[in-house]
C-alpha cells in the first residue's frame, strides 16, 4: 500500500516540528547530524548557524508549501514585482520573528550551550541592492506577505553584491562582496527548472499560413536558474516567494564550441554567459550604459515572464484575461525592456494580433519612477539595443510609431513636441528612452513621495501628463515595521508593547495612541532609557568592529546614506568645520558647546572621483577634529566603513538627529528619513522628497526645517547661481572653507582638497553654499533644543507616534487600491 500521488499524504506538506523548545532542539540537532555531518560538541559556528537556518525553514515550509498549492488552486490575481534589486539584510532575526520562533529558538540553543547572538553574526547579509531603491523592494514583499497578497518578486541572484567598503589613509577602497562563499542556508535552487534567454542574431518575416509574422533568430543563449527563498509574512501562517535568476551557461552553446575543437574558447564563453549575474552595478542614481547591464536586465525579465506563462497560468489561459491574473511592477526602469519582451511573447510566440497585445500588455505592467535627476533617466543607444535583442528594437520602434501617431491626433503636428515626446531620442546618438517607453506602456506611473510625484507631472514629463489624463499618481514609501522597529530596536518595542500592545507591528497607526503618552513624564524617563540604552549597544557595535569610543552624554548626529553631491554630506562637513573652527579660533567657548558625535555612513560609487573625495575629506576632518586636544572630546567624527543593512539596524535605534538636507527637488523620497523618525530620532531637513509629509505629520515644532524650498531653488537657478557671492557674504563659512583650503585637514597639502573647495565656490550644483547658513541657524536650534532634554524626548515621542503612516503596509494598500486591483488572499 504505498503513497501514490494522489494520496492525502502525498498532497499536503508534512506538518512543521512541534513548536516546543524539546521539538526545536531536535530540529536542529537533526540539522547538524544530517544536513552539516557533525554533531553537537565538533560543530563549528558556521555549522550551527546553518542548522538553525534550516531549522527555522522547516518550520516555515509546511505553509510554504500550503500557500503555493492554495495559490494554484484559487489563481487569484498576483503581483509580479519586478526588481534589479533587493538588499534584503540578514534573514535569521526576521525569518525566526516571523514565524514565532524566536524565544523558542533562543531557549533551544541556550539548552545546546550555544548563544543565539553569536549564530546571528554568523550571516553574510545579502546586499542584493545600492540603497533606497532595493531596500524598499525588500520592505515591500516583506508587506505583501505579512497583508496575504499573492506575489512573486523577481530579480538577479547577484554572486557579489554591493562591495565592501574599507578606508586607506581615509580614502575608500572596495572589496568583492563574496556573500555565497559558504553558500546560503536560505535558497533553494532549482537548476531543472532553468529557463533559456537568448541573446543577439537577426530578425525575419515569414509567411505563417497566410498570415505574415516576424520572428527573431537568436545568436547565443544562457540558461536562467531559479532560485527561491521564503517571504514569511509576520506571523500570520503565509509564506510568498522571491525568486532570483542565476545565469549558466547553456549545453549547447558549450557543444557549438567544444565541436570546433577549441576548448579553451568553450571556456570562455561559458565566463561569459556566467558573468550576466556576476555582479551588482555599484551606481546609485546614475545607471552605466553597459551592455553586461542591459543583459542584466533582459536576462532576468524574459525569465521572469516565462516563469508566469510557464508556472503560473494553466496552460490554455485566455491570454485576453491576463490583466485579470498579473500585474508587474516595474521597480524604476531597468526591468522595462520587459515590455517589448512581453509584447514579443504575446505576439511572436502566442500569436496574438498586435492591437490585443498592446491593450492586454497597456493593462499588466505599471511603472514606479524613482528619481529626478536627468542623469539618472535611463537611456539605450539603439545601436547596443538592436544588437543585443534586434526584435526588441523593432517592436520599441513599433510601439512608439503608434504612440506618435496618438500624439498628433491629440496635440497636432507640432514637431517640437513629437520629437520631446518620442520614445527614441536622437542627441548624442540615437537612444531609447526607458521612462517614456515605461510611461506609455504603464497603466498608471508613480512617483514616491508626494512632491516628487508632482514635479513628475508638472516638470519632467508634463507632456505624458497632458497626453495621459490621471496616469500618473503618487505612492509614498514606507519602511517595513517588522525589520526597523520590531526587530532593530526590540527595547523601544516592549515599551510601546507595554503600552499598546502587539497589534502596532502590523497597524503602524496606533503609534498614534503614543500621543498621551508624550506627555506623561514616567512614560518620557522610560523612553529615555531605551535611547541611552540603543546607544550602548551601538557603542559596543563601533568597538568590536571598528575600534571607535561613542563618548557618553553626547548627541548622536547621524547621516547615513549613499554618498551622493545631491545629499550634501558636504554641508554636514561644513557644520563639522565650523563648529570646530569657532573652537581653535577662541571665538566659542569649548564648555559652550553641546557634545555631539558625528556618525556618518556612505558607499560611493567606485567611478564617482567627487564622491570619493568627500569621503576622502570626512575620514580628514575625523581625524583632526577627534585628535584636536583644544576640542576637549566634545565634537566626535566616526564613520565606520561599509554601511549596510545590518549597521543601519544598529545605528538608527541610537539617533538622536537625522540629517536629510539634499536640495530640494533632488531626493525622490528618502526612506532612512522615515526609519529614525520612527526610532525616535529629530530631523534636520530641507523641504524635500518625504520630509515634507514627515514635517506635516510630525509638526514644525518636532522637526528642524532649513533651507530653500525647490521652487525657491528653481528661481535662484533661473536668476543665475553664482555660490562665490554666498561665499562672499558669510564670514562663517569663508572662514571654514578657506580652512580646508588651506590644507588644515591634510597635513598643510592646499592640494588635496582644492578640487572640492573650487567645486563648491565656482560651479556647486546642489547649492551647498546657497543653504549653508540657514543650516548653520538650524543647527544651532538643534543645540539649544537639546538641552532640554525632556521636551527633546517628548518630540521624539511624539515623532515615533504620528509616523505609522510611513509603514510599507500602508504603502502596498495604496498600490492595491491605486495600481494593482489585487487582494489578500484565502
Ligand atoms: C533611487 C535609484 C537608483 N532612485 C539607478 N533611483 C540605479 C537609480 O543601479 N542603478 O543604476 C540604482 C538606484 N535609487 C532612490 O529610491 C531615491 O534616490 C530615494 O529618494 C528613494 O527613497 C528610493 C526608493 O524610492
Amino acid at each position: 500500500d504505498h503513497l501514490h500521488p494522489t494520496h492525502p499524504l502525498a498532497l499536503a506538506p508534512v506538518a512543521a516540528p512541534p513548536s516546543t523548545v524539546d521539538g526545536f532542539v531536535r530540529e536542529f540537532l537533526l540539522n547538524l547530524n544530517s544536513g552539516r555531518g557533525v554533531t553537537l560538541s565538533n560543530a563549528s559556528a558556521t555549522d550551527k548557524y546553518f542548522a538553525l537556518a534550516h531549522t527555522v525553514r522547516d518550520y516555515l515550509m509546511a505553509r510554504w508549501l500550503e500557500d503555493l498549492r492554495r495559490q494554484r488552486e484559487v489563481q487569484d490575481k498576483g503581483v509580479a514585482y519586478l526588481s534589479a534589486e533587493y538588499l534584503l539584510g540578514r534573514q535569521l532575526d526576521n525569518n525566526l520573528l516571523a514565524s514565532g520562533l524566536s524565544e523558542i529558538a533562543e531557549e533551544a540553543l541556550a539548552a545546546c550551550g550555544i548563544d543565539l547572538d553569536v549564530l546571528r553574526q554568523q550571516e553574510v547579509e545579502p546586499g542584493l541592492g545600492n540603497g533606497g531603491l532595493g531596500r524598499l523592494a525588500a520592505c515591500f514583499i516583506d508587506s505583501l506577505a505579512t497583508m496575504g497578497v499573492p506575489n512573486v518578486g523577481y530579480g538577479i541572484r547577484y554572486e557579489y553584491g554591493i562591495f565592501r567598503q574599507t578606508f586607506v589613509d581615509g580614502q575608500q577602497a572596495e572589496q568583492p562582496d563574496a556573500w555565497l562563499s559558504l553558500g546560503s542556508p536560505w535558497e533553494f535552487a532549482h537548476p531543472e527548472g532553468a529557463q533559456t534567454i537568448a541573446f543577439g542574431g537577426h530578425t525575419e518575416t515569414y509567411d505563417d499560413e497566410g498570415v505574415p509574422r516576424s520572428r527573431w533568430i537568436p545568436a547565443w543563449n544562457v540558461q536562467a536558474v531559479p532560485y527561491n527563498y521564503m517571504v514569511p509574512g509576520y506571523q500570520n501562517g503565509r509564506v510568498n516567494t522571491l525568486r532570483l535568476w542565476s545565469a549558466v551557461a547553456t549545453n549547447s552553446f558549450d557543444l557549438r564550441v567544444f565541436n570546433s575543437g577549441d576548448y579553451e574558447e568553450a571556456v570562455r564563453a561559458q565566463t561569459y554567459a556566467e558573468n550576466i549575474s556576476k555582479v551588482l552595478y555599484p551606481e546609485d542614481s546614475t545607471p552605466q550604459g553597459k551592455e553586461l547591464r542591459l543583459q542584466q536586465q533582459y536576462f532576468f525579465v524574459a525569465a521572469s515572464i516565462r516563469d508566469v506563462f510557464d508556472v503560473m497560468l494553466p496552460a490554455d489561459f485566455e491570454l485576453t484575461n491576463l490583466p485579470e491574473r498579473i500585474i508587474f511592477q516595474l521597480n524604476d526602469t531597468h526591468p522595462v525592456i520587459a515590455v517589448p519582451e512581453f509584447m514579443r511573447v504575446l505576439v511572436d510566440e502566442k500569436k496574438m494580433d498586435w492591437d490585443a497585445a498592446w491593450a492586454v500588455t497597456q493593462q499588466c505592467f505599471a511603472y514606479t519612477c524613482h528619481t529626478l535627476l536627468p542623469e539618472a533617466l535611463e537611456v539605450w543607444p539603439v545601436e547596443l539595443l538592436g544588437r543585443l535583442l534586434p526584435r526588441h528594437l523593432e517592436i520599441i520602434y513599433r510601439i512608439n510609431e503608434d504612440f506618435l501617431v496618438a500624439v498628433r491626433e491629440k496635440f497636432g503636428d507640432d514637431e517640437m513636441r513629437i520629437r520631446d515626446m518620442s520614445i527614441i531620442g536622437e542627441h548624442p546618438v540615437r537612444s531609447v528612452r526607458m521612462a517614456y517607453l515605461a510611461t506609455v506602456a504603464g497603466a498608471k506611473v508613480n512617483g514616491v513621495a508626494e512632491l516628487h510625484s508632482q514635479l513628475l507631472r508638472d516638470k519632467v514629463l508634463p507632456d505624458f501628463n497632458e497626453f495621459y489624463p490621471g496616469k500618473f499618481i503618487n505612492v509614498t514609501n514606507g519602511v517595513t515595521p517588522r525589520r526597523f522597529v520590531r526587530l532593530s530596536n526590540p527595547s523601544l518595542s516592549g515599551l510601546i508593547t507595554d503600552a499598546l500592545g502587539t497589534g502596532w507591528v502590523t497597524d503602524l497607526e496606533r503609534l498614534r495612541e503614543l500621543e498621551a503618552y508624550a506627555e506623561d513624564p514616567e512614560f518620557r524617563t522610560q523612553f529615555a532609557e531605551v535611547k541611552a540604552a540603543n546607544k550602548r549597544l551601538l557603542s559596543d557595535v563601533l568597538r568590536e568592529r571598528d575600534g571607535f569610543e561613542v563618548s557618553d552624554g553626547h548627541m548622536l548626529d547621524v547621516m547615513v546614506k549613499r554618498l551622493h553631491e545631491y545629499k550634501r554630506q558636504m554641508l554636514k562637513v561644513l557644520h563639522i568645520v565650523t563648529t570646530y573652527e569657532g573652537i581653535i579660533s577662541g571665538r566659542v567657548a569649548v564648555g559652550d558647546v553641546q557634545p555631539r558625535t558625528f556618525i556618518f555612513g556612505a558607499k560611493a560609487a567606485p567611478g564617482y572621483v567627487m564622491a570619493k573625495r568627500i569621503i576622502h575629506l570626512i575620514n580628514a576632518v575625523g581625524s583632526v577634529v577627534n585628535n584636536d586636544p583644544r576640542v576637549e572630546g566634545k565634537l566626535k567624527v566616526l564613520f565606520p566603513p561599509n554601511y549596510n543593512v545590518t549597521l543601519a539596524e544598529r545605528v538608527i535605534p541610537a539617533a538622536d538627529l537625522s540629517e536629510q538636507i539634499s536640495l530640494a527637488g533632488k531626493e525622490a523620497s528618502g526612506t532612512g528619513n522615515m526609519k529614525f523618525a520612527l526610532n525616535g530620532a529629530l530631523t534636520i531637513g530641507t523641504d524635500d522628497g518625504a520630509n515634507v509629509e514627515i514635517r506635516e505629520l510630525v509638526g514644525d515644532d518636532n522637526f528642524f526645517l532649513f533651507g530653500m524650498s525647490e521652487p525657491e531653488v528653481e528661481s535662484l537657478w533661473a536668476k543665475g547661481y553664482k555660490p562665490s557671492s554666498f561665499y562672499n557674504a558669510d564670514s562663517g563659512l569663508r572662514r571654514s572653507l578657506d580652512l580646508i583650503a588651506a590644507g588644515a585637514f591634510s597635513g598643510g597639502d592646499r592640494s588635496m582638497f582644492e578640487p572640492i573647495v573650487s567645486n563648491l565656490l565656482y560651479d556647486d550644483r546642489f547649492m551647498v553654499l546657497a543653504d549653508y547658513s540657514a543650516y548653520i541657524g538650524a543647527q544651532a536650534k538643534v543645540d539649544a533644543a537639546y538641552a532640554d532634554q525632556d521636551a527633546w524626548t517628548r518630540s521624539a515621542i511624539l515623532n515615533v507616534a504620528r509616523c505609522g503612516y510611513f509603514s510599507s503596509d500602508r504603502s502596498m494598500r495604496d498600490y492595491i487600491e491605486r495600481i494593482w486591483h489585487t487582494a489578500p488572499s484565502f
